[in-house]
């Protein structure tokens, strides 16, 4: 589907000028942004389930330190899912971790996939509390986008899910049901059933990260998404930070000469490797910006929690900004960090 850089435009223009969206502080604060989940029911169409243990993992080491937490859109998939399945086969874990936070330290932004936490009109049958809180807020308490302001009211960062501007989110935000409870009557005749069994990351068009990088340098605002899955710190992508990461390593094991050494080296080599392949094989090895200039660094992506060795998500603390991988296997990894007090310099020159 694709992006129009007009529709994304109005869309970002709204919101910014706007006093009805939600704002936070930076200074004294620390942030994780997370997105796009996915969260099915567990079973086979859930493509979230397998990082299910790094996922309460990293949140539990974010809440003790003292994290307050963004969920930047598509936590569910109710494309492929009822909410009801996903709260039975998730409260226990995710739902509980996120709960931990403290419901004045979650904020949560909806995205195309669960765009029914905007909506206080819903025909969703079952049960429509939200199980990332513990006050029992329902479906129309979301938010739409959040701003970071600094001490005098200026927006320096925008976040938003990203679906604004896509000619499908348009389509969409006609229907107030998600495809889950419309099978065979609204969409079936829009798409025709092909559409209903692609996998839930759905292919964002190739101008997405373009056309948001493109905005937050004329709006001079540093602009963070999640929705196309693809990790982006400073407007450089992830696959360019796991080339680096992979020609690194390749390095110390040309150098190595102990045997065991060079096996662990392969060892951690090889997952570094497969997420290549796979942002590769998905065409994500594009560069996100500018390809003759080199891109100032005003756009970020969350990335998503799909990936087959881990998850990633963006911290900000106080004026630092980081892009962090948590891996199944080791831990986590830093992919990019910086200040964001000097992007946001860089932005307005
Ligand atoms: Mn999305």
């Amino acid at each position: 589907m694709p992006q129009s850089p007009e529709l994304t435009k109005k869309e970002v223009d709204q919101i910014l000028s706007t006093n009805a969206i939600l704002q936070l502080t930076l200074s004294n604060n620390k942030y994780v942004i997370f997105s796009d989940l996915h969260l099915g029911d567990g079973k086979g169409a859930d493509n979230f389930v397998h990082n299910e243990k790094v996922m309460i993992d990293s949140l539990e080491h974010y809440r003790k330190n003292n994290y307050k937490l963004i969920l930047l859109g598509d936590v569910e998939d109710f494309w492929q899912v009822k909410l009801d399945d996903t709260r039975i086969r998730y409260n226990n874990s995710i739902y509980k971790k996120i709960r931990e936070f403290g419901d004045e330290n979650v904020f949560r932004i909806y995205g195309n996939h669960d765009e029914e936490w905007s909506k206080k009109e819903s025909d969703y049958k079952g049960d429509k509390r939200d199980p990332a809180f513990s006050d029992g807020r329902e479906f129309g308490s979301a938010n739409k986008a959040l701003k970071i302001i600094d001490e005098n009211g200026k927006t320096i960062i925008l976040l938003l899910h990203g679906q604004q501007g896509s000619i499908e989110s348009q389509l969409f935000s006609s229907i107030s049901k998600p495809f889950v409870w419309l099978y065979g009557k609204v969409i079936e005749p829009i798409f025709g059933t092909q559409k209903l069994t692609a996998e839930p990351n759905t292919k964002i068009d190739s101008n997405y990260e373009q056309v948001y990088y493109k905005i937050a340098l004329e709006k001079k605002v540093i602009i963070i998404t999640g929705h196309s899955h693809y990790a982006i710190f400073a407007s450089m992508c992830y696959a360019d930070k796991l080339q680096k990461q992979i020609n690194e390593l390749q390095l110390q094991i040309k150098n190595t000469k102990d045997k065991q050494e060079q096996q662990r080296l392969l060892d951690k080599l090889e997952p570094i490797w497969r997420d290549l392949r796979i942002e590769k094989a998905r065409k994500r090895e594009i560069t996100p910006t500018d390809p003759n200039l080199s891109p100032k660094p005003c756009y970020f992506n969350s990335g998503c929690c799909l990936y087959e060795s881990g998850v990633t998500c963006i911290e900000l603390e106080n004026d630092h900004i980081k892009l962090m991988k948590w891996n199944k296997d080791d831990k986590s990894s830093d992919y990019g960090h910086g200040k964001i007090s000097d992007y946001y310099q860089m932005l307005q020159s």
